[in-house]
């Protein structure tokens, strides 16, 4: 396949775009580099420095001898992206260039606008590149599991059946975000529906929960393959932040009473659900959507692990619950379904003691590397 990975510099679009090289597949990315630009304009840098895209992709086709090609520019600009699209006419676009952070898009009004504009500027440059250039190309699009809230029912796996005074349809399950980032995939699922239905694009839509690790079988050929492995308050997801709390002798932070559940994956599944996703296509005129997580975790929960693997390594981890930054539930009721990418051949790999100990030991190797200073929580959902 031709594949074109747009965010291809990210946590999880770099890795993706080494694990189809690897496969044997032709890979471009792209990338404007914005998240390089909000980490260093917040001080929330990862806590490895990654080499630019043009060095990552000489240093794995010299080590691993699998070619990636790189264009740098902005994928909302569409003189930018349809000429990059109309000359590699790909068959699957895996769309990955969007802001990622919830607390960045909660900061202000400047943060709030640009994820705003990027978010849904670039969902909508994408869909007409493929319906001007490849309307048979399929995206597959990285939602999140933050579109559905944590409601008090179970949360189905993107669509659910209504019966109504005796009439039955079926419909987009209800979406209430808790960001605006998340609400901006709400946003991208709508607006792609709108393609899908009326123009019949072929779209999978990704509906994630936050990932963790930094090992994947290509990353882990050299230390500068690596993904950017966040900390910070901006960008961290918590598991990421957890281990290397506990690993700087910080107090792990607990927001709020910590009974906050969410669907938790490893990045090595990720990689697995989207190449699962872009091998085996939706159809034309489908929005095929999957819950993309394997096992579910209180915040409490996770601390509780992290604690026990670090103090295995003799580590003194200590737990604190701090006033929560966010408006969330912390204490509420959570069974979202995730059969979909199991039944495509997905092979979850657990979050054992063994794989938060092999991180913790990345990230000692690195201590020296932390700025404590990134660590507390600097955004208020106001
Ligand atoms: N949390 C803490 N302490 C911390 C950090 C987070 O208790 O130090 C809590 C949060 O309050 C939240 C949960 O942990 O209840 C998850 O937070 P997170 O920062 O790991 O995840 P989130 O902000 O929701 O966003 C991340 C990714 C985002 C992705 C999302 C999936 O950054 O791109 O869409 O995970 S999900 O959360 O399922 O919507």
């Amino acid at each position: 396949m031709r594949v074109l990975i747009c965010g291809g510099d990210g946590y999880l679009g770099w890795p993706t775009a080494m694990d189809f090289a690897a496969t044997g597949h032709e890979v471009m990315v792209i990338d404007n580099y914005l998240r390089r630009t909000i980490a260093r304009s917040t001080r929330s840098e990862a806590l490895l420095e990654a080499p630019n895209l043009d060095d990552r992709a000489e240093l794995f086709q010299s080590i691993a001898g699998h070619r990636i090609e790189v264009r740098i520019g902005d994928c909302a600009d569409p003189t930018f992206l349809n000429a990059v699209f109309s000359s590699f006419l790909p068959d699957t676009v895996i769309h990955y260039a969007e802001q990622p952070s919830a607390p960045y898009s909660m900061r202000g009004f400047h943060e709030a606008r640009l994820t705003f504009d990027n978010n849904l500027r670039v969902t909508f440059a994408l869909i007409w590149a493929i319906l001007q250039f490849k309307p048979d190309c399929h995206m597959v699009k990285l939602g999140t599991m933050g579109e559905y809230g944590t409601p008090n029912i179970d949360i189905e796996e993107g669509w659910i059946d209504i019966e109504h005074k005796g009439r039955k349809e079926k419909f987009l399950f209800p979406r209430q975000a808790g960001s605006l980032y998340h609400t901006t995939k709400v946003l991208d699922t709508d607006l792609l529906w709108f393609y899908v239905r009326t123009y019949g694009l072929r779209v999978t839509d990704l509906m994630q929960g936050p990932v963790y690790g930094l090992s994947t079988d290509q990353a882990d050929l050299d230390d500068r393959l690596l993904p950017n492995f966040h900390y910070d308050d901006i960008f961290g997801t918590v598991v990421n932040r957890f281990l290397v709390q506990a690993v700087a002798g910080i107090p792990l932070t607990v927001y709020g009473k910590g009974g906050q559940t969410r669907g938790y994956l490893n990045l090595r599944d990720t990689l697995q659900c989207v190449y699962l996703a872009a091998t085996k296509p939706a159809k034309e005129r489908e929005l095929r959507i999957f819950n993309q997580f394997t096992e579910q975790f209180t915040v409490n929960q996770l601390a509780e692990r992290v604690s026990r693997a670090g103090n295995s390594l003799g580590l003194d981890v200590a737990v604190q619950s701090i006033a929560n930054p966010r408006k969330e539930l912390e204490d509420h009721y959570y069974n979202a379904q995730h059969s979909g990418l199991v039944e495509l051949g997905l092979k979850p790999h657990p979050m054992t003691d063994e794989v938060l100990i092999g991180m913790l030991e990345r990230v000692i190797a690195n201590k020296s590397r932390i700025d404590t200073k990134k660590i507390m929580q600097r955004v208020r959902w106001a």
